[in-house]
């Protein structure tokens, strides 16, 4: 290889100076803007962003593993775990250490540097809490980082999982705050940033992202990505969740969200939170490697990755890895 070549293909440190992205506050007509721009307008604004705090070539993998699954009390139109709706999830009670012992292992061995563990739960009690930082200390004892989304938390909750090891809370904002109320009731929008501030002032890094493709619009899709910019300071981890629909739920029958425009959400997102992990959540199954490098290309640098979710299927691993092999891009170091 050429030294020029060699050199146009070598990763350069974050050089100082300006980068086309102004930082916030975000309005919505800003962030809508960004949206409007020709495709490879936003795309050359996303990868210039992207190139000036990562490594463009490395992805990180977390995987997933649901810990207490279904027989939630919320109405979230959108979850296969909603008591509510006839989704043919059985509710199970929350996983035993030596199992979650297991699946982390296993993870980790097959190359995930992060854990998050779900549970379907409105808010966990004091005694949930307690169990799950037990889950927190043997994930944490593998040398994994880890991540726990719970639901919502009470004051001191966090505290709990932070002396346990948690390194990441999740917990979305799902939608902007003008479309949230077609698709939860039972839980407001400032119930979801008192959690968010919860997690933050306890020292836990803070994931959130959000659902698209539930038939909000653009500038919608702009108010999330807006209400996640404005968090002070931004999200380290921000998922980007394409709609996966689920026979039963409410969200079954919505119609398909043009997949550029779900790549454009990872662009802005990318763009307006630069040194966030930017990851491409649910719906990779059904998205095909074309769109899924796209994301790649507008800024996603970290994936879900094992065979399932929560409840829903996700591409294999040996997909996953043959993916990254077809662009010549690697799994990210553990921090
Ligand atoms: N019960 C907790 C809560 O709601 O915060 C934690 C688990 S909940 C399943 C975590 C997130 O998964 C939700 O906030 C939502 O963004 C995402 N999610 C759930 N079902 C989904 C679906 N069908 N498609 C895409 N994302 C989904
Ligand atoms: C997030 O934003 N997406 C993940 C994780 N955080 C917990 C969950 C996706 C769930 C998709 C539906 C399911 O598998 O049940
Ligand atoms: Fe329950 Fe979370 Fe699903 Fe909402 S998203 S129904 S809170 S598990």
């Amino acid at each position: 290889m050429s030294s020029v070549l060699e050199q146009a293909l070598t990763f350069h440190a974050p050089r100082p100076g300006p980068t086309p992205a102004a930082q916030g506050p975000w309005s919505v007509d800003a962030v809508e803007a960004l949206f409007n721009l020709p495709f490879p307008e936003l795309m050359h604004q996303a990868q210039t962003v992207h190139r000036a705090h990562f490594d463009p070539t490395r992805v990180e993998f977390a995987t997933l593993l649901s810990v207490k699954t279904g027989g939630c009390p919320e109405d979230c139109n959108y979850c296969p775990q909603a008591a509510r709706f006839d989704t043919g999830v059985e509710a199970s009670k929350l996983m035993e250490p030596a199992e979650v012992r297991i699946a982390a292992q296993r993870a980790k061995d097959a190359g995930a540097t992060r854990f998050c563990m779900g549970a379907a739960w409105r808010s966990p009690k004091d005694r949930d809490i307690e169990k799950v930082a037990e889950l927190v200390r043997t994930v944490k004892a593998l040398g994994l980082e880890t991540c726990a989304t719970l639901g919502m938390l009470e004051d001191g909750q966090a505290q709990t999982l932070q002396g346990a090891g948690l390194d990441y809370y999740n917990h979305n904002l799902d939608s902007a705050p003008d479309f949230y109320g077609n698709v939860i009731t039972t839980r407001q929008y400032q119930d979801r940033l008192d959690t968010l501030a919860r997690v933050r002032s306890a020292g836990v890094k803070v994931c959130c992202g959000g659902i698209v493709g539930m038939g909000e619009t653009r500038r919608q899709r702009a108010g999330l990505v807006a209400e996640l910019a404005n968090l002070t300071p931004h999200p380290e981890s921000v998922p980007i969740n394409n709609l996966v629909k689920v026979e039963g739920t409410p969200l079954a029958d919505q119609a398909d969200l043009d997949p550029f425009e779900f790549v454009r959400t990872i662009a802005v997102a990318r763009i307006t939170m630069p040194t966030a992990r930017v990851r491409l959540s649910a719906g990779r199954q059904q998205m095909g490697d074309g769109v899924q490098a796209l994301c790649f290309l507008a800024g996603a640098n970290s994936i879900f990755y094992g065979d399932k979710l929560l409840t829903t299927g996700n591409p294999d691993t040996e997909a996953d890895v043959r993916l990254l092999e077809r662009l010549g891009m690697r799994r990210a170091a553990p921090a």
